[in-house]
């Protein structure tokens, strides 16, 4: 069973997006990001899977993401990824169900074998992949949360699903920050983080 982790940044009412990118501008918390999507073994590699909205959103100049086999899920078998760099890959995808194939399979570092799988949104692939039962190929057993605490933005217009809901997938538990450092495999701010005014949270979730 493919393991897949789900990071994102999220208000308390789980906001995530607005006008087509994120509503806030915070260079550490996307170093955060940037950091642990990127973090693997020598010789290995991670994925970031992700929806056509959030690819477009990524500023041309840092897609594909670095250093990442990046994967891009599109209904439109014609969407064209441009990308600016050419040494790393970017895979289109037009399901869910192939871009988790193709992750199952052992080509998709190139030379080098899968580490982790990210699924870095938007909201459409957070909850396609949330949904996924236990006993499927692909199964969502962490989350990274980033928790904005204030302001609360609520002029956002994309939202993640509420995954601290009760749900028949089973329930979600919070990990304590040492269990956050132990896997992402580097020390992390604990606490009430702030920049340019606004405070958040680095979180881990994860259920069996
Ligand atoms: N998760 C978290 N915790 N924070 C986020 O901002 C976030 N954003 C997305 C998904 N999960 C997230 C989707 N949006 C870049 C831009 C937008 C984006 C994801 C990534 C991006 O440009 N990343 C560069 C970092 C460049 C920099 O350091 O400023 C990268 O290399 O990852």
């Amino acid at each position: 069973m493919l393991r897949l982790t789900i990071i994102v940044a999220a208000t308390k009412s789980n906001g995530i997006g607005k006008n087509a990118g994120l509503p806030w501008r915070l260079s550490k918390e996307m170093k955060y990001f940037a950091q642990v999507t990127t973090s693997a073994p020598e010789g290995r590699v991670n994925a970031v899977v992700m929806g056509k909205n959030t690819w477009e959103s990524i500023p041309t100049k840092y897609r594909p993401l670095s250093r990442r086999v990046n994967i891009v899920a599109s209904r439109n078998k014609d969407y064209i990824l441009e990308a600016s760099s050419t040494n790393t890959p970017a895979h289109l995808h037009v399901s869910l169900a192939s871009a988790l194939e193709h992750l199952n399979s052992s080509d998709v570092g190139g030379a080098k074998p899968l580490h982790r799988a990210f699924i870095i949104g938007g909201a459409t692939l957070y909850s396609e992949t949330l949904t996924l039962p236990a006993s499927s190929s692909a199964f969502v057993d962490r989350i990274l949360l980033t928790r904005i605490i204030s302001p609360d933005f609520d002029d956002c217009d994309v939202f993640m699903p509420d995954f601290l809901q009760e749900d028949a997938e089973g329930k979600w538990d919070k990990a304590s920050h040492g269990e956050l450092e132990e896997w992402v495999g580097f020390k992390v701010p604990q606490g009430v983080q702030e920049e340019n005014g606004v405070k958040y949270e680095f979180q881990m979730w994860t259920r069996n």
